[in-house]
């Protein structure tokens, strides 16, 4: 029997610089959600490659942001670091074009966990003139022993097949752990508050994505059609009102685009219906942010 290898890469890095664009890519399929607001990603989520001879499980994570001092961030940042302890590489990613404080705690997160480190810089589509990039990588390779650099565009390159090739020569040899068919490891209710999270994120401005999160009431299934009902939970009545907007027409353009992207997903007709409800200050509440905990 030919040799078969297996393992886990994170994927992890600084809010917004593209880590669930980038997951998205490499597996060929919208799987996390991805905003131009940071800290999209609460949850660490995993999504399975099935090559001819290698498996690779990828783990997207909560972007790393300093200075936020909610509960609700240090659980994220946990997430994000206990992902490191748990894989055979890392895949880090920045901005080709910012390097801050930021990425600088993290690499020494990654330091510490003593794994290969694969360094992607994001975003090239941004420097304009080529000559710009040398430095650059000439920077990023004094910073630490990556394994390898690879400057990219993870929202317009076509094609992952070199970093792919690169993640696969770091796995062990070993069974594969999923099925074949398998390409993650969530669930439909998972999805669908994460689509309607999504398309609220979109939607809103400034503050208001975090002090969002999404609850999947009901879900029903019939031949040709999936019934749901969702509650958008926020923090403040002032919110709730933001959300609906005039009318109810921002709360129907939010269940509007979700009911689309959850057609196409499900591949079936999808009646949505959302609600919005106010938990006074849940991002410090305990009992609500365990359910972020992995
Ligand atoms: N110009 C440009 N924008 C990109 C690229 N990759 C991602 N983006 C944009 O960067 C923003 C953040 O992307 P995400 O994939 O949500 O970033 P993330 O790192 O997962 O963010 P968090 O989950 O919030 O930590 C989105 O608006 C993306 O469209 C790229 O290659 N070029
Ligand atoms: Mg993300």
């Amino acid at each position: 029997m030919s040799k078969t290898y297996c393992g886990f890469v994170a994927i992890v890095g600084r809010a917004n610089v593209g880590k669930s664009t980038l997951f998205n890519a490499l597996l060929d399929r919208r799987l996390s959600i991805t905003t131009h607001k940071p800290q999209t990603t609460r949850h660490n989520i995993r999504g399975v490659l099935s090559l001819q001879s290698h498996q690779l499980i990828l783990v997207d994570t909560p972007g790393i942001q300093l200075g936020n001092k909610r509960l609700i961030n240090k659980v994220l940042i946990s997430n994000a670091l206990s992902a490191l302890q748990e894989v055979d590489a890392i895949l880090m990613v920045a901005e080709v074009d910012r390097w801050n404080d930021e990425d600088e705690y993290l690499l020494t997160q990654v330091e510490q966990a003593n794994r290969p480190v694969i360094l992607v810089l994001n975003k090239i589509d941004r420097i304009k003139n080529k000559s710009e990039l040398l430095p650059i990588l000439n920077e990023a390779k004094s910073r630490y022993d990556f394994e390898d650099i690879l400057p990219i565009s993870a929202l317009h390159d076509k094609r992952m097949d070199s970093l792919i090739n690169v993640l696969c020569k770091q796995l062990p040899e070993s069974m594969y752990l999923f099925p074949e068919d398998i390409t993650w490891d969530r669930d439909d209710n998972f999805v669908i508050s994460e689509i309607v999270r999504g398309s609220a994120i979109k939607q809103l401005h400034k503050e208001l994505p975090y002090a969002i999160y999404t609850e999947v009431e009901n879900v029903k299934y019939d031949d040709d059609l999936i019934s749901i009902n969702v509650i958008i939970w926020v923090e403040k009545d002032s919110q709730k009102a933001i959300v609906i907007g005039k009318k109810g027409s921002k709360l129907k353009a939010i269940g509007e685009q979700a009911r689309i992207q959850l057609e196409r997903i499900f591949s079936k007709k999808v009646m949505l219906k959302t609600w919005v409800k106010v938990k006074q200050n849940w991002q410090d509440q305990q009992d609500i942010v365990a359910q972020f905990e992995n």
